[in-house]
């Protein structure tokens, strides 16, 4: 029997030995080591040996057999398992050597840039942020600006106007927005003062493009509307921003101006730590009417407004010459900021 018992355990491990897939080791797991496999088919025998001794000697022998068959099963499964791992890991391998080398991320626009340093700069102020529609009523873009039907400011604005005709409304009336003061206008009938708030936003003027104009560009204006407030508010208001947008080397002035929607008006220059000035934008204290037509009380309520360019202000940061490379999305212009 026992002469069996060797060669049904060399049989079965070398069986195990040749397997070369993980079904084939399923199966002789079963075969070689289960209830009808060849040792414990001799186990069962072990009644008919004739003398305890014998018995005892093959009872150990099969134990023996068994343990280095399943040993073996074992082993030769582990090593198949990681075999058929490492060829999936191969087979699915992704060749990324094209990407090798120099990372492009890619960053935000500079005008985005701009725009959000100049929000982030806005609300260290204290501000908040305000949005609107692009496509505007008239009314919202110029009759509440003080700039009635035939008003002549409005031909300087180049409008662009939809064709879309509201509901019980007037052909003509509605247009892309010349600034963002419409945005002004409805935070004012939408909030109670105070108001304290920058519309950064897209604007549109019917303009041929140059080195320094865009038809579609990016304005930010200012509205602030408390009890009290005085040209010195603004004044100061402006001498901060540029403090805190271009740095403790600049400051401000204003220069009086016109615009329909603000009495008094003024221009704001900023100079550079080498004495040189440069123009920024507009700004003043709204005009009563302005107020009204945004359902505030001129005589409880007084405020300011300014404006000015982002394109323009990010052009003059980083020395680019013609405004329209900013638009043309030329990779090799776009990847220098
Ligand atoms: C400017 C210059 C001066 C302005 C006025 C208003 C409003 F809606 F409150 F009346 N918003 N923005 C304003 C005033 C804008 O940009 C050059």
């Amino acid at each position: 029997m026992l002469t069996e018992i060797t060669a049904a355990r060399d049989a079965a491990l070398v069986e195990i030995e040749v397997a070369d897939a993980l079904d084939h080791i399923a199966a002789l797991t079963t075969r070689l080591a289960g209830k009808k496999g060849e040792l414990s088919l001799l186990k069962r025998q072990l009644g008919s040996l004739d003398t305890v001794e014998a018995k005892k000697a093959a009872g150990q022998a099969i134990n023996e057999a068994i343990a280095a068959v399943g040993e073996a099963l074992d082993q030769r499964r582990r090593l198949l398992t990681m075999e058929m791992l490492a060829a999936r890991v191969e087979a699915e391998r992704l060749d990324l050597t094209e990407f090798v080398g120099k990372p492009s991320r890619g960053h935000a626009h500079l005008v985005t840039q701009a725009w959000e340093r100049l929000e982030d700069v806005f609300i260290g102020l204290g501000f908040r942020v305000a949005e609107g529609p692009e496509v505007e009523t008239d009314w919202h873009n110029f009759e509440a600006l003080n700039m009635g039907e035939g008003h002549p400011a409005r031909g300087e604005f180049d409008t662009l106007f939809v064709d879309h005709v509201p509901p019980g409304g007037k052909p003509g009336t509605t247009l892309l927005r010349t600034h963002t003061s419409p945005v002004q206008i409805r935070t004012m009938l939408n909030s109670e003062p105070p108001i304290y708030i920058v519309a950064p936003g897209r604007v549109f003027r019917r303009d041929t493009p140059d080195a320094t104009h865009m038809p579609v560009f990016h304005q930010i204006e200012g509205l602030v509307v408390d009890r009290g407030i005085t040209m010195a508010d603004l004044a100061g208001t402006i001498e901060a921003f540029t403090k805190a947008f271009f740095g403790s080397g600049f400051t401000s002035r204003l220069r009086p101006s016109y615009f329909p929607f603000t009495e008094p008006s003024a221009e704001f220059d900023i100079q550079r730590p080498n004495g040189d000035w440069i123009e920024l934008g507009g700004c003043g204290m709204v005009h009563p009417n302005v107020l009204r037509a945004g359902g505030i009380d001129p005589e409880e309520w007084s405020g300011f407004a300014f404006g000015f360019g982002i394109d323009r202000m990010a052009k003059e940061r980083h020395g680019v010459e013609d405004i329209r490379e900013m638009y043309t999305n030329d990779i090799r212009f776009l990847e220098q900021f």
